[in-house]
């Protein structure tokens, strides 16, 4: 058996889905589509995300010099029932980072067993290396129109990571695959984030808006959130190879139950940040913090037309210890409408002290 074949069956053995090797050459395409993006303001709203970053991102030898392999690594997700339409499916479960780091420990292990002592850098998301153009290199999948990276078995259901080495290993061929004329995630997106085929304006897409995004969702937005409060999964739903996939089942990702259906979204605004850490200890959700969370649920329950939500919406006007949730309250107040939310909003202008919550209560009040 090759070095390479070793290598992918130990990957398999410590719980990856798909394993592939890429070689460390620079990925000069990325880097180009990186630095255009940047410039073009499609990532304003991660300043973190600076052309100096897509150089070293998209080389690396900039990360581990003596580099000779990267093995790019997927763990599906996705299987199972939990509440669609409010959580994205990644985030059902257990902190993939988490997940995925044991894993590559133990892979790190088994091949230091294998190999002897070898130089090895892990990568996974938060990582300096652009996780989707390694898995194309390995031949894990192709980028699809919504630029996330399809395998014809598992879909784009994948959470991606790396082993950069200085094992030379025999590199694995990129698919022939691509998404053909379909344009389905294009067509669904409602904030019209993909502007063009692989192309994501960051700045209009709800995952960046609901998690990343630490102030107020920009108005002209917010209805078109629907119901979700923590990422989207609106352009992976409709992609026709997700449709056909067969998930693979991974107890760590699987539904956990702390997280609620749109009609029982309300409770999530009584968590103070005790409680929000509690209730959200292990999960990705914590990412969004307490008031990025409770932001996006006044916003999901201001878009639920239901009428029991005044009241939870109201109280969070009235009492919440932060501007951003008490605003957005007053926003979803003013979205519902009728007596009791007008009544709210009249009495909450009398008592409000803080100008940008006041500005919002005044919209709402009075949408002009
Ligand atoms: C920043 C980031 C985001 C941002 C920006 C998303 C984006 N499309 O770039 C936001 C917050 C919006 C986001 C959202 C999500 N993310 Co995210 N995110 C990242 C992160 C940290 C960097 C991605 C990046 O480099 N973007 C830069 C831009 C320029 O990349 P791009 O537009 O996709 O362009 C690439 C390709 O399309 C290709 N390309 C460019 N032009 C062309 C032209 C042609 C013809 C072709 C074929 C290819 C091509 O080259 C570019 C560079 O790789 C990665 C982790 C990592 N370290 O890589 C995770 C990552 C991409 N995210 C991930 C996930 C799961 C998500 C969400 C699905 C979560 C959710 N359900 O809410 C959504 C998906 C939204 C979407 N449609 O993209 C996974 C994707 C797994 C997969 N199957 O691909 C990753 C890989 C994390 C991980 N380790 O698992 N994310």
């Amino acid at each position: 058996m090759s070095a390479a074949a070793r290598v992918k069956k130990l990957a398999l053995a410590a719980g990856f889905d798909l394993a592939g090797i890429a070689a460390v050459q620079p990925f000069e395409p990325e880097r180009q589509a990186l630095t255009d993006r940047i410039n073009q303001g499609l990532f304003s709203g991660l300043p973190w995300f600076t052309t100096e970053r897509a150089a070293v991102s998209t080389d690396p030898r900039a990360l581990l010099p003596e580099a000779r392999s990267i093995i790019s690594l997927a763990m599906s997700y996705g299987a199972g029932e939990g509440p669609q339409g409010t959580v994205a499916r990644y985030a059902w479960g257990e902190d993939y980072h988490d997940v995925l780091r044991r894993r590559l420990e133990v892979l790190r292990h088994s091949l230091a067993a294998e190999f002897g002592e070898i130089e090895a850098r892990t990568f996974v998301d938060t990582g300096r290396l652009v996780d989707r153009a390694a898995a194309v290199r390995a031949g894990l999948g192709w980028y699809g129109k919504n630029t996330n990276l399809l395998n014809s078995r598992l879909g784009s259901w994948l959470f991606l990571a790396e082993l950069v080495t200085t094992l030379e290993l025999e590199p694995d061929r990129p698919t022939r695959q691509n998404c053909g004329h379909c344009h389905a995630c294009i067509d669904v997106c409602p904030t019209g984030a993909i502007v063009a085929p692989y192309v994501v304006d960051n700045d209009r897409c709800i995952s960046f808006l609901t998690i990343e995004l630490r102030g107020p969702i920009p108005r002209h937005l917010r209805p078109l959130l629907g119901g979700y409060i923590f990422g989207c999964d609106l352009c992976q739903d409709v992609c026709p190879v997700n449709q056909q996939a067969r998930p693979v089942e991974h107890q760590e990702f699987a539904f956990k139950g702390q997280l609620p259906a749109v009609a029982e979204l309300a409770a999530l605004l009584e968590l103070d940040e005790e409680a929000f850490r509690q209730h959200f200890r292990g999960s990705a959700i914590k990412r969004a913090k307490r008031a990025g969370l409770l932001r996006n649920v006044a916003v999901a329950l201001g878009n639920s037309s239901d009428p029991a939500a005044v009241a939870p919406l109201a109280a969070a006007m009235r009492s919440d210890p932060e501007p951003l949730v008490r605003g957005h309250a007053a926003w979803a107040l003013g979205r519902l409408g009728g007596s009791a939310a007008e009544a709210a909003l009249a009495e909450a202008i009398r008592t409000e002290t803080d100008p940008y919550v006041r500005e919002e209560i005044d919209f709402a009040a009075h949408p002009r």
